[in-house]
């Protein structure tokens, strides 16, 4: 506490930290100034007598100490930091998400056969495996997937998004051409689902299918892909 006594009034300043102790020291020294020139003046700290110049000196002292402590304490939340990586002070983690695209033209697919979206433009936490076109869940939370496909005139595609096992289907994708030959058709769907940590998502061919990708640079390198991401942890 500082205490600035004026006229039988005493004005009573109190800081905590820092920031706030250089302007309150500011201020309490224009009282001094004042005074001084006005009406006389004692100023006393801690209810001492002291002059302007000690008690510039006890405050730069106390603000020194503050330094100090301010480092001290920053020291130790590094340390926890690197001891507890999951605590709250923790750096949070990407979301997991992933987009990956289909790179060959007119792309068969067996039925029962996954379809593997095989260039990955994202994949934020590695939860993309582009090798076998699946996706795994890091963490327990809800998800959304959307899958595009497109087929050539006179194709069919039949397929759909199943999780951990192929006869557990979550969406379906169909596009029949085959009467339609010169018409090219591009379709959509989108999924929500709740996921635990180490449930699989991917496409598999419900029937015999050829779907169209691309990689030339070109519209058709966005013809088919898959993509997904988190939206709420659990
Ligand atoms: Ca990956």
């Amino acid at each position: 506490m500082i205490s600035c006594e004026y006229n039988r009034r005493t004005i009573n300043i109190y800081f905590n930290i820092s920031a706030q102790l250089n302007a309150n020291m500011k201020f309490c020294q224009a009282i001094l100034f004042l005074s001084l020139i006005q009406n006389g003046f004692m100023l006393l700290l801690d209810g001492q007598p002291v002059t302007v110049p000690t008690l510039r000196q006890e405050l730069q002292q106390e603000i020194q100490q503050l330094r100090t402590e301010f480092l001290l304490m920053k020291d130790m939340m590094t340390t926890l930091h690197e001891s507890v990586p999951s605590c709250a002070v923790s750096k949070k983690q990407r979301t997991p998400a992933f987009m990956a695209t289909l790179t060959k033209s007119n792309q068969a697919c067996a039925e029962g056969a996954p379809l593997i979206f095989d260039r990955e433009l994202l994949d934020t936490r590695n939860v993309y495996d582009v090798r076998h076109g699946t996706f795994r869940a890091p963490v327990n939370g809800t998800y959304v997937f959307t899958a595009t496909l497109t087929a050539m005139g006179g194709k069919y595609v039949n397929v759909k998004i199943v999780k951990n096992f192929p006869t557990n289907q979550i969406a379906l994708l169909f596009i029949d051409n085959r009467h339609s030959l010169g018409n090219w058709n591009q379709r959509s769907t989108t999924v929500v689902v709740e996921l635990a940590i180490g449930d699989d998502v991917w496409l598999v061919c419900v029937s015999a299918s050829e779907v169209n990708g691309g990689n030339d640079v070109s519209h058709n390198d966005f013809d088919s892909h898959l993509s997904g991401f988190l939206i709420d942890e659990l």
